[in-house]
């Protein structure tokens, strides 16, 4: 069709072209760019009219969705000032300890990460939260900051949504350029689930920052803050953005019999958190277990131990999180997690639209227009409808977290591991070796890689049929997860008080353990030579952000290099045609290219050929396309 622009042109029709049209007529290669785009946009929905979408696992034909009404706003006012702002006016110093010695308790708004990550398995797409990111960024610019990426978002968007992580934070920055953009890190972990070099994660730090991280929560899932020295430094001498450092709060510091994790441990590493170098200290309640008097207790210590703000985060799978809210704010906590009314809840974030409410005539109220978030969170509630073969099925809020541990944001993807194992209506059993395997592992801190660790060895016993006794007597002859002897051969760093030494060595079977950090033990990259030969492999990667992406997920970027070639910038397409394809008869617009939309409708699909192909018929701006696609069935 390139060549096709070429003939039909007017110059080249009367004969006039030279060598040089080409170069004179540079909107021909646009036209080729769209085109290719249109091709290759047709091809994806093709595949999935045809075969369906993988991730979706059951698709309910009645099913008919409302059209998310994206709040007005006016795309031509100026942004007013924010926190991001503020923090270039005074330097991450200054700009923590105002957050600090101003009155009024500040919030995150988690939405756009943990919110989905929580409820959806992560698998909110950047276009339907780009939709709303502009409007919201003008609207609440009293916000402190965006949670918008880390955690599980730099994977799902690449394995499952086929999208460039880094381009979402780009666009987010774009978006929101007065609010503070923040991320979860794991710490050696970074955004994956095993140790890399050091000198990856200070690059992949600094890249963050320069594409548009403000406010970096880094984390250890074993609360190691050996290693989590090395973020938090890289954070402060590569970037001039916040380090928040982060103790994971697991157990329960009121408990008699809580020996292990109690007020003094946490104060303690909390002060040496403060001592490395962090700027802000969090309290991540990943699993939602900081009970409201513990929280009371934990923030009125955590203040006089500390000098820097404290932001808390919880869950709010057992319903009573908004109360540890009160409390830690009546106890002075700087700052709290919220996720928008509609994806907020169960295994998310509190409501963000009531605890507004609650704090109405709070000494520490900070104003926030409860109109302006109620029209958001009904965006949300319709476009949660589109993702419904993502939801967990918990349908009420439960207590059983205080006996089994499970983070809010793995909860909403153990059930499809399950199910997917042969599992489905063992989960009761699941849930409580969960918490047998946490013992087994010497009660760990559970969260994001430790926690899915501790969920494959739940996942073993329970096919197995194991119980922890078994596991004891039996283990020489067992094989046991990967994960489960990377942990115990110190993988993931050291846990406090040591691993169970009859467990690790029924795991190790002979093979000696790691006592110091493991980045230690992994060479240094040279960048230079390790991109080359990505750029050798890869040839119509993205660049040096793409790199990244690959030394992150080599697999999983390996994949989705594949997908882009054969499909192109899948991020446009409307999410119910993304999910679902198209009916018959049926109508959309894509954004091809900027200010360029092309209408593609399905005509029909014919019956499978003797080679098993089928024709989609399409109609794209009118004129008639054909896709040919292999029937899988
Ligand atoms: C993550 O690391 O993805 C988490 O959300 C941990 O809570
Ligand atoms: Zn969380």
């Amino acid at each position: 069709s390139f060549l096709l622009n070429v003939i039909s042109h007017p110059i080249f029709q009367r004969g006039e072209a030279r060598v040089s049209f080409i170069e004179n007529h540079p909107e021909l290669f646009n036209l080729r760019k769209t085109n290719d785009r249109s091709t290759r946009a047709l091809r994806y929905l093709a595949e999935v009219i045809v075969n369906g979408n993988p991730e979706v696992k059951f698709k309910d034909p009645t099913k008919v969705f409302r059209q998310p009404v994206v709040p007005a706003f006016d795309p031509y006012a100026a942004y007013p000032k924010g926190s991001k702002d503020l923090l270039r006016d005074m330097g991450p110093e200054k700009f923590t300890q105002w957050v600090r010695d101003q009155k009024q308790v500040l919030y995150t708004d988690t939405t756009f990460r943990d919110g989905h990550q929580s409820l959806l398995a992560t698998r909110v797409r950047t276009k339907d939260m780009l939709a709303v990111a502009e409007g919201f960024a003008k609207s609440h610019p009293e916000l402190f900051s965006m949670e918008v990426w880390g955690g599980a978002t730099f994977d799902v968007t690449m394995r499952f949504l086929h999208e460039n992580p880094w381009k979402r934070l780009q666009a987010f920055r774009e978006a929101m350029p007065n609010m503070l953009l923040q991320m979860l890190f794991r710490g050696s972990n970074a955004v994956g689930y095993s140790a890399y070099p050091d000198n990856l994660i200070e690059e992949f730090v600094e890249k963050s920052w320069e594409n548009g991280i403000d406010v970096f929560r880094i984390f250890d899932s074993l609360n190691w803050v050996e290693a989590m020295k090395v973020s938090i430094r890289a954070v402060r001498e590569r970037t001039t953005g916040i380090a928040e450092a982060a103790i994971c709060y697991t157990g329960d510091i009121l408990d008699p019999n809580q020996h292990k994790y109690t007020l003094q441990y946490y104060l303690d590493m909390a002060r040496q958190l403060e001592d490395e170098g962090a700027h802000m200290l969090a309290i991540k309640d990943m699993a939602g277990l900081l009970k409201p008097l513990a929280a009371e207790k934990l923030v009125t210590e955590l203040k006089k131990a500390v000098n820097i703000p404290i932001h808390l985060h919880t869950h709010d799978t057992a319903g009573i999180q908004a109360a540890t809210y009160l409390k830690a704010i009546d106890a002075g906590v700087d700052i709290v997690d919220c996720a928008l009314g509609a994806l907020s809840g169960l295994t998310s974030q509190p409501n963000f639209n009531s605890v507004v409410a609650m704090m109405k005539g709070h000494e520490r109220e900070c104003p926030v227009d409860q109109h302006s978030l109620n029209a958001y969170s009904n965006y949300w509630e319709d476009v949660r409808e589109w993702y419904y073969p993502f939801e967990s099925g918990m349908k009420a809020s439960s207590a059983e977290v205080y006996e089994n541990e499970i983070p809010g944001g793995q909860y909403s993807n153990l059930k499809p591991q399950a199910i997917a194992l042969g599992l489905g209506d063992k989960f009761e059993t699941l849930k409580k070796n969960y918490s047998v395997a946490n013992q087994l592992f010497g009660d760990i801190v559970k969260v994001t890689p430790s926690s899915k660790v501790v969920g494959d060895m739940a996942l073993f016993m329970t096919s197995n049929n194991l119980t922890a006794q078994d596991v004891l007597s039996r283990g020489e002859s067992l094989s046991f997860p990967e994960s489960v002897k990377e942990l115990m051969k110190g993988i993931l760093g050291q846990p406090y008080g040591g691993f169970p030494k009859e467990v690790q060595d029924v795991v190790l079977k002979g093979d000696e353990p790691l006592t110091g950090r493991p980045n230690e033990h992994l060479a240094p990259i040279n960048f230079d030579e390790d991109f080359a030969k990505f750029q050798a492999k890869y040839p119509n990667n993205e660049g040096f952000l793409d790199y990244l992406s690959f030394q992150m997920y080599p697999k999983v970027y390996d994949e989705y290099y594949k997908a882009r070639e054969q499909y192109g910038e899948v991020s446009i397409i409307p999410t119910p045609a993304f999910l679902y394809g198209l009916k018959e008869n049926e109508e959309i617009m894509i954004p091809i290219d900027e200010g360029k939309n092309i209408l593609v409708r399905l005509l029909f699909m014919s019956e499978a050929d003797d080679q098993g192909m089928r024709t989609i018929t399409f109609e794209l701006n009118g004129q008639s396309r054909q896709v040919k696609v292999r029937d899988k069935s």
